[in-house]
C-alpha cells in the first residue's frame, strides 16, 4: 500500500474500471447486444492537443503499442509530408480502432480556422464530438464558432479540457469562460485534485471516486482526499441540478434532499448528452495520458449509435443499405477513395454502392489503409475508385436510391486568393486537373480564370490554406507552381465624350484596304457597361460591315489609355464611307478600333476601382478594432447590428475597395483570435483619383513593359 497526499492508493485489477463499472455498463446497455460501430470526431482550436489526444486514445485502447508524439513526428495521424513538416494537422486523420470490443472511427480534424471545411464535413459523420479545449480561460472565446455550430446542428458533444497539468486557473473560472461560448449548459463531470501547483488526479462526480494520474498509464483508484470532500460535493450538487433542469423526478429528489441512485444519474447523463441537452466537461492531459480511459469509457457508454445519428440527420432507414459519402480523398496507391459512413446494412466486397462497384473497401488508419472484405452498420470506410460518388451523396445499393443530404454544409465563400502558374509551361493542363482534385477533396478551395487580369486565381480561406494547396500540388501531383499576388481588376471610363473620324486605308500592290467611320463616343452612367448604336443612314457603311465596326470598337475598349478595360461608354456609329473592292470586315474592324483608341484619350479618362459589399461577423468586444480596420482600409460603413441569433456577436456591413479586401482576412483574424469572418460580393465601380490612382496606373505601365 502506498501513501499519497494523505490518501490511500489502492491499485485495482482492471484499469480505471473499479468495482461497479460493470454494473454501470449493464444499466446503460440493458442487454449484451453488440453495439454498432460508432464515430467520434475530434475538433478544437489549433494546438489544443487534438492529434495528441487521438494518439493517447489509441494507446489507451491498446490499438497501438507505443504512444507517438507530435513534436517527434511519429503519431498515427498527421502522416503526410505537409503535416509532419509543420507539426500541424493538415487533413482529417481518420483512424479505425476497437476498444473493449466496440468498433470506433475517430476523425481528428485540423484546428486551423482556414481548414474549417474539413471539420464541417466530418461533423456529418459524427455520433459524438470531442471538443478539445485549452485550459486557459483567456482562450475559451476561440471555441465559440465551433460550439455554436454544434449547438445549431444539435450534435452531441463533450468538452475535453486538455493540458490540465498546466492549468493555472481554477476549473470554475475556465468553466464560466467556456459557458459564455456555449448555448447549452456545460456540466462538469470531474474535478481536479491539486497538490500545490500541479494536478495529480481527479474525482469523478458520478461515482464519487478519486483517481491518481499515472504517466501514460491508467489512473489508480485512491481514497477521496479529505481536502476534496467539500469541493466534490459542491460540484456534484451543481451537476445534479443541471440534470434536474431536464427531469422533474430528479428535481423532486433534490428538493427533498434525497441522493439519487448512481445508475439513475448515469442514465440521465446519457440521455441528456444523446439529445444534446447538456455538454459534459472532462479534464485530462493528452501528452501525459491522463483522463483518457475516463473519456473512452464515457464514449463507450454514452455516445449514441448510427441509428440515432441517422435519425438526427433525417436520413431514412428503410431496411436496406444506407450510407453517406463524407469526403473524397486522393491517395497515391488507391486513387480516388470515397470516405463513407454506413448507417444501416452491410457492404461486402463486390457489392455496389450508389450503383458503383468499388475497387476495394478499406479501413483507414492515419496515412495507411487496410483492405477489408466487408463493413457493417456504423462503420466509416474508404471505398475505392467510385468516380460517381461525391461528398453529400446519400447512397444505397443502387443508383436510384441515391440522393443528397438535405443539410450538407455548403463550402464557405473564399476570402483569399493567389495567382498561380505552373513553373513548367507544359504543366498547364496537369495543373488545372490537379487543382480540380484538390477542390473535390476540399470545396472551400476554388479556381478562377480572371478575364480582366488574365490571371489564374486559386481561391481559399487564407494564407496557410493556399500554401498547403501549393505544397500538395508539388508533393502529390508533382506540379511545381509559381505564385503571385492577384491583381485588382481595375477598370477605366471617360468623363465626357467626343467625335472621331477614323479612316483606315492601305494600298499595297493588288487590292487594298479601305474603311472610313465617324463615331460619337459618349460617357454613360455608372454600371451601364458598353452600348453600341448603329445610326448609319443611307448605307454610308453597308449593313454587313457594321458588326465589324462594333467588334473593332470592343477590341479597342479592352485596354484604354490608362491600361485597363473601358466601361460605361457608348459608341454611336453615324456615318462613314466604303469602297466596293477594298472594303472588308477586317478593314472596318480596324477602323472601329482606331476610332476609340484615338478618341478615348481626349475624353478625360479616369480610373475605376471595384468596391465590394462586405459583411463582417465578430465577437462584440472586437468591434472597435474592426471599425479601425475598416476605416484604415478606406472602407465606408453602411451599418452594424447584433448578429441575429448570436449573443455577444456583431455584424458590420461596409463598402470596401477590392484591393483592400485581398488580405483583410489576415488582419481580421489576428484582431479576433481567429473568430472573425466575412462574406463579400462585388457591388460597384467607383472613380479613383489623385495619388492612389497615379500609383495604380504607374504600376500597370511598369508591368506592361
Ligand atoms: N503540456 C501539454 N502539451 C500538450 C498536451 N497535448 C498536446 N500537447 C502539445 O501541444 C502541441 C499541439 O498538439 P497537437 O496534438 O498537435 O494539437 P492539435 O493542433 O490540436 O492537433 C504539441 O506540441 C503537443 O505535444 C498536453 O496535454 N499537455
Ligand atoms: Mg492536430
Amino acid at each position: 500500500m502506498r501513501r499519497h497526499n494523505g490518501a490511500t492508493i489502492t491499485p485495482v485489477g482492471e484499469p480505471v474500471n473499479g468495482p461497479g463499472t460493470r454494473v454501470m455498463e449493464d444499466v446503460v446497455m440493458g442487454d449484451s447486444t453488440p453495439r454498432e460501430a460508432r464515430c467520434a470526431v475530434i475538433v478544437g482550436p489549433y494546438t489544443a492537443g487534438k492529434t495528441t489526444l487521438l494518439e493517447a486514445m489509441l494507446f489507451a485502447a491498446g490499438a497501438t503499442q507505443r504512444k507517438g508524439s507530435v513534436p517527434q513526428g511519429n503519431t498515427v495521424g498527421d502522416a503526410n509530408p505537409e503535416a509532419r513538416q509543420r507539426q500541424m494537422t493538415t487533413d482529417p486523420n481518420v483512424v479505425h480502432f476497437t476498444y473493449l470490443g466496440d468498433t470506433w472511427t475517430a476523425i481528428d480534424c485540423p484546428g486551423s480556422v482556414e481548414l474549417m471545411q474539413d471539420t464541417r464535413t466530418a461533423l456529418m459523420a459524427a455520433d459524438i464530438v470531442i471538443v478539445v479545449a485549452e485550459p486557459d480561460p483567456g482562450r475559451a472565446a476561440a471555441l465559440a464558432p465551433l460550439l455554436r455550430a454544434l449547438d445549431e446542428l444539435s450534435i452531441p458533444h463533450v468538452i475535453f479540457v486538455n493540458k490540465i497539468e498546466k492549468a493555472p486557473a481554477r476549473v470554475s473560472e475556465l468553466l464560466a469562460a467556456l459557458q459564455a461560448a456555449s448555448a447549452r449548459p456545460l456540466v462538469l463531470r470531474e474535478v481536479p485534485i491539486r497538490e500545490g501547483e500541479t494536478i495529480t488526479g481527479y474525482v469523478d462526480l458520478v461515482s464519487e471516486r478519486a483517481w491518481h494520474y499515472n504517466e501514460n498509464k491508467p489512473s489508480d483508484l485512491i481514497a477521496m482526499p479529505d481536502s476534496m470532500k467539500d469541493r466534490e460535493s459542491e460540484a456534484r450538487q451543481e451537476m445534479l441540478e443541471a440534470l434536474a433542469d431536464f427531469d422533474d423526478g430528479l428535481m423532486e429528489q433534490l428538493l427533498e434532499d434525497k441522493v439519487p441512485a448512481t445508475a439513475e444519474v448515469y442514465q440521465q447523463l446519457t440521455r441528456d448528452l444523446q439529445q444534446d441537452l447538456i455538454v459534459p466537461v472532462l479534464i485530462g492531459s493528452a501528452e501525459h495520458g491522463n483522463g483518457i480511459v475516463r473519456l473512452l469509457k464515457i464514449l463507450r457508454h454514452e455516445a449514441p449509435g448510427p441509428r440515432q445519428t441517422a435519425e438526427r440527420l433525417g436520413i431514412p432507414l428503410n431496411g436496406g443499405l444506407a450510407a453517406s459519402v463524407v469526403r473524397t480523398i486522393y491517395q497515391a496507391h488507391t486513387g480516388k477513395l470515397s470516405l463513407v459512413r454506413l448507417w444501416q446494412g452491410e457492404l461486402k466486397e463486390g457489392q455496389t454502392l450508389g450503383g458503383e462497384r468499388p475497387s476495394g473497401l478499406y479501413h483507414l488508419r492515419g496515412g495507411e489503409v487496410e483492405k477489408i472484405s466487408q463493413a457493417g452498420a456504423g462503420d466509416v470506410i474508404g471505398v475505392g475508385r467510385c468516380d460517381g460518388l461525391k461528398p453529400g451523396d446519400l447512397a444505397g445499393e443502387a443508383k436510384r436510391e441515391a440522393g443528397q443530404h438535405a443539410a450538407w454544409p455548403e463550402a464557405p465563400q473564399p476570402v483569399y486568393a493567389l495567382a498561380v502558374q505552373p513553373q513548367n509551361r507544359q504543366d498547364e493542363v496537369k495543373l488545372t486537373g490537379s487543382i480540380a482534385k484538390l477542390i473535390e477533396e476540399d470545396p472551400s478551395l476554388a479556381l478562377e480564370h480572371n478575364h480582366d487580369t488574365h490571371q489564374m486565381l486559386l481561391w481559399g480561406q487564407g494564407e496557410i490554406h493556399l500554401q498547403l494547396a501549393v505544397e500538395r500540388l508539388k508533393n502529390k501531383y508533382n506540379v511545381a507552381v509559381r505564385t503571385q499576388r492577384p491583381q485588382t481588376p481595375y477598370k477605366e471610363t471617360i468623363r465626357h465624350g467626343t467625335d472621331v473620324h477614323s479612316r483606315f486605308k492601305r494600298q499595297s500592290g493588288g487590292h487594298g484596304q479601305f474603311a472610313d467611320v465617324k463615331v460619337q463616343i459618349k460617357a454613360l452612367p455608372r454600371g451601364s457597361g458598353f452600348q453600341f448604336e448603329d445610326a448609319v443612314v443611307g448605307g454610308a457603311v453597308p449593313r454587313q460591315f457594321i458588326s465589324s465596326v462594333e467588334e473593332g470598337v470592343k477590341e479597342g475598349l479592352l485596354q484604354g489609355p490608362l491600361g485597363f478595360p473601358v466601361v460605361d461608354v457608348g459608341v454611336r456609329l453615324h456615318d462613314g464611307q466604303y469602297h466596293s473592292v477594298d472594303s472588308s470586315d477586317m478593314a472596318f474592324k480596324t477602323a472601329g478600333r482606331q476610332a476609340v483608341q484615338e478618341g478615348l484619350p481626349k475624353c478625360d479618362p479616369v480610373l475605376l476601382e471595384p468596391i465590394c459589399e462586405v459583411t463582417i461577423d465578430v465577437p462584440s468586444d472586437a468591434m472597435s478594432r474592426v471599425h479601425g480596420i475598416v476605416s484604415s482600409r478606406r472602407g465606408h460603413l453602411l451599418g452594424f447590428e447584433g448578429k441575429p441569433g448570436w449573443d455577444g456577436w456583431d455584424q458590420i456591413k461596409c463598402h470596401l475597395p477590392a484591393s483592400e479586401l485581398s488580405d483583410l482576412i489576415v488582419e481580421l483574424r489576428s484582431a479576433t483570435q481567429g473568430a472573425g469572418s466575412f462574406v463579400w460580393r462585388f457591388d460597384h465601380l467607383q472613380e479613383l483619383t489623385g495619388r492612389p490612382a497615379e500609383k495604380v496606373i504607374q504600376e500597370r505601365q511598369q508591368a506592361a513593359q
